[in-house]
């Protein structure tokens, strides 16, 4: 699934001018934002409907009984969803494992491009936002020196040390652009709340065993985490990632603190760019979505 980075480029220009594409749900070529115009009524349904579904996400972030069944609805619910929808827990984590582990993998060294494009800094177009940090750097700026950005596993590759070989280690829906120093910070630390802030930190926090990100992007981590624990049950010759209440994990396949996730799901709801993000993941490089950025209601359901 390569395409030149000029049109890639020129997708994302599109998508992120664009409301989200109301195109065939199951798609699996490229989103190319071409096609017949929306009009202005069909716009201003596709924006009631938006409006409709974040009210009802707004409301599921109040406490309720665990195994409620989602109300949300998504575009892809009919199609991509289909055989998740109305199932609760356990057979909703296997129905939604089969479903995103339809996928096409993509190398370590794809990412780098890919996330010039899934990161791209709404504001211009020649920058990536760096997840913990928050800042807008320049794309071309990829690489391991001071001043550089590169690939943050927000599932820390250590546990479960799996490497960078086409898998979880290359997996999109958790590789996000960050400082090279911060991501050293990070390093393999789970995630929970506390610490203090370091150079370039943005507003994240890190003490001597865990890492707060910043509260623009606590949901964001959230969903990534337990994304990952769905994709990844073990049976495909990867480790099965699950998330647990621990921040001393090291080297096991678990990842903490689960506890703390789940509220910050609830705190940080999807934004316009985790919904992008998602979207061209799915449509541009892997063919599978993060769940939990279209239905944040699932995690309660799940864990
Ligand atoms: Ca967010
Ligand atoms: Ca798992």
């Amino acid at each position: 699934m390569s395409m030149p980075l000029s049109r890639l480029t020129e997708v994302s220009t599109r998508v992120e001018r664009g409301p989200v594409d109301p195109g065939p749900a199951h798609r699996r070529v490229p989103f190319t934002g071409k096609g017949t115009p929306m009009s202005v009524v069909q716009i201003g349904k596709w924006k009631a409907l938006a409006a409709g579904v974040s009210a009802v996400l707004v409301g599921l972030t109040l406490p309720t009984v665990a195994a409620t069944p989602a109300a949300a609805t998504t575009t892809y619910d009919d199609t991509y969803y289909e055989g998740a929808i109305g199932k609760t827990g356990t057979a909703l984590k296997n129905s939604l494992h089969t479903i995103i582990s339809d996928q096409t993998k993509i190398s370590y060294s794809a990412v780098w491009e890919a996330l010039k494009v899934t990161d791209q800094d709404p504001n211009n177009s020649s920058n990536v936002i760096l997840l913990y940090s928050g800042i807008s750097r320049s794309k071309s700026l990829n690489g391991g020196n001071t001043g550089n950005w590169n690939r943050e596993h927000t599932w820390a590759q250590s546990h479960g040390d799996f490497g960078t070989s086409a898998g979880p280690g290359t997996d999109l829906h958790h590789l996000r652009p960050e400082d090279v120093q911060v991501n050293s910070i990070r390093g393999n630390k789970d995630f929970d709340t506390g610490g203090s802030s370091f150079t370039n930190s943005g507003g994240s926090l890190t003490d001597s065993n865990s890492f707060e990100p910043r509260s623009a992007v606590k949901g964001d981590v959230a969903r990534m985490i337990l994304y990952m624990a769905v994709r990844y049950e073990g049976g495909d010759s990867w480790p099965d990632l699950e998330p647990n209440d621990s921040v001393s994990n090291g080297s096991v396949p678990y990842h903490g603190r689960l506890s703390v996730l789940k509220r910050w799901n609830e705190q940080d709801p999807p934004s316009t760019s985790e919904t992008r993000r998602n979207e061209l993941i799915y449509s541009n490089y892997q063919g599978n979505r993060n769940p939990f950025i279209d239905h944040p209601e699932w995690v309660e359901s799940i864990w």
